[in-house]
């Protein structure tokens, strides 16, 4: 009978065991976040870093941009790539504001550019810069224009404070000055669009 008693505790705590693993293992939230990484394209499923975002561009401040931007993972890098057309020929400076919101005529709900480092404002690339000064864009005469650019410094959906998604992207009426503190006098907001991530 003692036996039998100490086989039934040694089953009991193996059975413990075994449930607490699986049940704390955080199965649940495991499997969400694979499936999102299986959502992109590349098929991965190695988690938040595969997926890829994209804002499309609406005229603002009565323009008539269109276009789109795109944020695409590789590795620990991604690239970020606009094109836009129904510009009026010239420089215009393109930032990443820090909210997700260009339901304003004139994209000023988009707030300010993001800084989730506390820097000044400056050049891609130079000294300091706000994470989101993605730099000065040419369009041509065919009111058409592209800037793209690739960096380490962002991730997509992660969560963290260099998150780009819920984030926009502003387009400028003219060009950014890399000097002026906190905008760049870049003008007005003449596209915006959203940054959200494609499932
Ligand atoms: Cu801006
Ligand atoms: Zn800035």
């Amino acid at each position: 009978m003692k036996k039998y008693g100490i086989l039934i505790l040694i089953l009991a705590l193996a059975c413990f065991a075994g449930c607490g693993g699986k049940s704390d293992s955080g199965d649940a939230a495991h499997q969400d976040d694979h499936s999102h990484g299986e959502g992109a394209d590349h098929g991965h499923g190695e988690g938040h870093g595969d997926s890829m975002a994209s804002a499309e561009m609406a005229a603002k401040s009565g323009s008539s941009l269109s276009g789109k931007a795109t944020f695409v993972p590789e590795g620990d890098q991604v690239t970020f790539t606009l094109f836009v057309e129904g510009v009026e020929p010239g420089t215009h400076a393109v930032h990443i504001h820090e909210t997700g919101d260009c339901s304003a005529d004139d994209g000023t709900s988009a707030g300010g550019h993001w800084n989730p480092t506390g820097s000044d404002h400056g050049e891609w690339g130079g000294e300091a810069h706000h994470l989101g000064d993605l730099g000065n864009m040419e369009v041509g005469e065919n009111g058409q224009g592209t800037l793209s650019l690739t960096t380490d410094a962002w991730s997509i959906g992660s969560g963290a404070d260099n998150d780009i998604v819920g984030k926009s992207v502003i387009v400028h009426a003219v060009a950014d000055d890399f000097t002026t503190q906190p905008t760049g006098a870049a003008g007005g907001r003449i596209g915006c669009g959203v940054i959200q991530k494609e499932m």
